[in-house]
């Protein structure tokens, strides 16, 4: 059951992500964000259940459509912003960008631009979780790893739901089901769209939630990675959502049917969460248009602070690229 700060910092969540996720497009758009951006809109709820249920201590693998897993997370906002635009300020310094951001401060261990490579990167962290053992409280650390439905048709995510069953890793699956592959439906690319059946085959608990409604969705990931913490074992959970945009900041979705995207769009997880709030009464119209006021102000603020974050400069490009005491200059780059 969550409480009512917890609803409200779930709202203040999703709008975030949503408000964020519009204002990077709309800059891509106007050419002012030369980057490659994947919109999260539909995945608002998935993150902001995500954002309730980790601990302190757990950590994530993301992809590139990572947005609002890192706010989720825990990163902060401005300095996410930075990355996007490759500036100095961001989270890694700039040399990330939207594809590759990570924050090992919060726990946020990586992201990958390749479809599915993040599984095994989070059944490595899951084998050294399993190897460190319970804290002082008696708690073992959960990993995550978010990714979209294709990357259940990658032979590492095969390999690695295996190898995390087989060996009980502490790892969570979580599946952000938005229905497309780039251009493609689920329906086209898959032999069998029930994705939690896939993986309940490999002998994990494997959970569909409706990823459009958070409080499901937070229960199914609390109760996740609890089994997880406790040497429960792994679970899939197949949150089901949309795409409400096309693939990239400035694609175009012309080819995704127009009224399977007015259903999904009845059901824009913002829209939704605030209605049903409103009529269980458990948050205030007036709590609800404040928490909006505030995400626009948050927002405005993280792209005037990125926009004004300076270019990364000579020699600090390849820091942390290269091993401390390499040549550069023997590698033919001039500092
Ligand atoms: C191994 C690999 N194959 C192909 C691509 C090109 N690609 C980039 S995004 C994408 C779609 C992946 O769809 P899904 O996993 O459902 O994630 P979504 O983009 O919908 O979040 C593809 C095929 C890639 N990045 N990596």
């Amino acid at each position: 059951m969550l409480t009512t700060s917890e609803l409200q910092d779930m709202y203040r969540l999703m709008a975030l992500i949503t408000a964020t996720s519009n204002r990077a497009c709309a800059e891509v758009k106007a050419g002012s964000l030369q980057s490659a951006f994947y919109p999260v809109r539909g995945l608002e709820g998935v993150c902001a259940a995500l954002g309730v249920a980790k601990q302190p201590g757990d950590q994530l693998v993301s992809t590139y459509r990572s947005l609002g897993d890192a706010l989720a997370w825990g990163s902060d906002l401005r300095r996410v912003i930075a990355e996007i635009y490759g500036r100095a300020d961001g989270v890694c310094g700039g040399k990330g960008g939207p594809m590759h951001l990570h924050d090992t401060s919060v726990g946020y261990m990586t992201s990958t631009g390749i479809v599915g490579s993040g599984i095994p990167i989070a059944v490595g962290l899951g084998i050294a979780a399993q190897l460190d053992g319970p804290n002082s409280n008696g708690t073992g650390r959960a990993v995550v790893t978010t990714f979209g439905d294709g990357a259940t048709s990658i032979g590492a995510f095969h390999e690695g739901m295996n190898m995390a069953a087989l060996w009980k890793l502490p790892v969570l699956f979580l599946c952000q089901n938005n229905q497309w592959g780039e251009h493609t439906p689920i329906a086209e690319y898959a032999g069998s769209t029930d994705l939690a059946g896939r993986a309940a085959s490999y002998g994990m608990t494997a959970v569909k939630v409706d990823g459009f409604d958070p409080v499901a969705t937070a229960d199914v990931l609390r109760e996740a990675l609890e089994r997880a913490r406790s040497d429960g074992g792994p679970t899939f959970v197949e949150a089901m959502t949309y795409r409400l945009t096309g693939h990239s900041g400035s694609a175009d979705y012309s080819y995704m049917p127009a009224e399977e995207l007015a259903a999904a769009l009845e059901r824009d997880p913002v829209p939704s969460f605030r209605r049903a709030m409103l009529t269980s009464g458990q948050i205030s119209e007036a709590d609800l248009d404040s928490i909006e006021a505030s995400v626009a102000a948050t927002v405005d603020d993280a792209f005037t602070f990125a926009q004004a974050s300076p270019e990364v400069e000579g020699h600090l490009r390849y820091r942390d690229v290269f091993a401390e005491g390499a040549s550069l200059a023997g590698m033919g780059v001039r500092a």
